[in-house]
């Protein structure tokens, strides 16, 4: 363990796993191979999801933030957001990593942002080398579909490219190289309910909480800031009692044991799978600069 990771184990976090000092020292040995980080965070939860000590570790590289799954995302609280960074001058996309140009936004802001790396070449009439890229976040937020899709964009021709001794570790797309172990990271998850976030949105496994409990912080927060998108999934009238909710909702849906009792279980579970899917509608649980919505 290099003394960085028993440094940042001993003072910043008592959260810290074993795997999570792994990913970083994975990042931290590839990083000097790399023009870029691309770091992929939820938009429904963007601080829950992105890395806290990432920043430290990256310090001088480029760096851009991806925003995916913006199609789940509130688009009041994604506004939000997008001013913030503006604001702010911190580069950042925000994309549906399902739709087509999501990859030419993505490209483009890359290409912006390295521009600098190659003016010399530029300048020299050289044609620049192809940008090299790594790609890091949680579990879930997309960084397999990034890849798989940005590959299958592959030129015909990819030709034999200088520099590159261990050629297989990197995926190489048209406009773009990828070392092809993503980064996964692991979240902090003690801090301002993070756990709860990232269950909701499917980044870790529910355990973190029974999938009661979970369903019932999900139709308490919709109830208090998505009533009529629960109403719509529903039609049940949320009264404050989320036992009274989860039975009548067991019984629409006909979720029965053998025995006739109600499973609610099985409803909690229901409730869950639509969220995490979006299919109660466009939701984030996190708004820049506003704390106590979730
Ligand atoms: N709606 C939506 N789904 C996405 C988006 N990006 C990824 N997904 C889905 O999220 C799930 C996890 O994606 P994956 O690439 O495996 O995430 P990874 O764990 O970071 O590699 C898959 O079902 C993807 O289809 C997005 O922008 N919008
Ligand atoms: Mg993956």
């Amino acid at each position: 363990m290099s003394n960085e990771e028993k440094s940042y184990q001993k003072t910043n976090i008592n959260w810290f796993p074993g795997h999570m000092a792994k990913a970083l020292r994975q990042i931290k040995e590839k990083i000097d191979l790399v023009d870029i980080v691309l770091e992929l965070v939820d938009s429904r939860a963007p601080l829950a999801s992105s890395n806290p000590v990432l920043q430290d570790l990256i310090k001088n590289k480029y760096y851009l933030r991806i925003f995916t799954k913006v199609d789940l995302a509130d688009n009041n609280c994604t506004n939000e957001y997008k001013k913030y960074l503006k604001k702010h001058n911190i580069p950042a996309v925000f994309v549906d990593l399902n739709k087509n140009d999501a990859y030419k936004i993505i490209l483009n802001q890359v290409q912006l942002i390295t521009k600098q790396i190659f003016e010399k070449d530029i300048k020299k009439g050289l044609k620049p080398r192809t940008i090299r890229a790594m790609v890091v976040g949680i579990p879930n937020v997309g960084k397999s579909t990034l890849i798989n899709t940005l590959s299958k964009r592959k030129s015909a021709a990819v030709g034999n490219r200088p520099g590159f001794t261990k050629a297989q570790q990197w995926i190489r797309c048209k406009d773009i190289d990828l070392l092809d172990t993503p980064g996964v990271l692991w979240p902090n998850l003690t801090e301002n309910q993070n756990g709860v976030k990232l269950a909701l949105i499917g980044s870790i496994k529910e355990e973190i909480l029974p999938s009661l409990e979970l369903a019932n912080i999900a139709i308490e927060f919709l109830n208090r800031n998505y009533k009529d998108l629960l109403m719509n999934r529903y039609n049940i009238a949320y009264n404050g009692d989320f036992n009274e909710y989860i039975e009548t909702f067991a019984t629409i849906r006909g979720h029965l044991y053998p025995d006739g009792k109600k499973n609610i279980e099985r409803s909690a579970n229901a409730i869950l799978n639509d969220f995490k899917n979006g299919l109660i509608g466009k939701i984030s649980l996190e708004r820049c600069e506003v704390d106590g919505w979730f």
